[in-house]
């Protein structure tokens, strides 16, 4: 029993080690912004890697997701898409080490900032002062869950 509680213990902590979830907006969720800089605001101080994901949250038939270039993403040229996503809430796994631009394609959403742009940074690349203080925390928290396991145990 105790080592099926410690497996899943560890495992949530190798998971937060190597992906992170990001809903899109926080409480806001992917709407045509009151402030057209609102999604480059969310997105300036976060850091993105490699395995992350982006969850759009909407309402279904008022909003949606399109995955496009960053011509389209700078133009606004909504019926220019990657990838369409229709239905929320929409789960975007950041695969590749790249830019990615997102936009919504009702009317003048876009326009008004309804759009995103996020550099994916290689996960196995961040050697950087930031990318090190953000793989020491979970690290912390696994030695957390192994100390209460070995107290639980003896
Ligand atoms: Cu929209």
């Amino acid at each position: 029993m105790e080592a099926t509680i410690f497996a899943v213990l560890v495992a949530a902590a190798m998971q937060s080690t190597y992906a992170t979830t990001y809903i899109v907006g926080d409480s806001i969720g992917w709407i045509r912004p009151a402030d057209s800089e609102f999604y480059y605001d969310w997105a300036y101080n976060k850091t993105f890697f490699v395995h992350d994901v982006l969850l759009f949250k909407f309402i279904t038939g008022e909003d949606d997701v399109a995955e496009v270039t960053e011509t389209v993403y700078d133009t606004c040229t909504t019926n220019d898409r990657i990838h369409h996503y229709e239905k929320s809430p929409v789960s975007i796994t950041l695969k590749d080490p790249k830019d990615y631009y997102f936009l919504c394609t009702f009317s003048d959403h876009c326009a008004g900032g309804q759009k995103l742009h996020v550099q994916v940074l290689n996960s196995t690349a961040n050697t950087d002062i930031l990318g090190s203080v953000s793989t020491l925390v979970p690290t912390l928290y696994l030695v957390l869950f192994i100390s209460i396991f070995l107290l639980l145990l003896f």
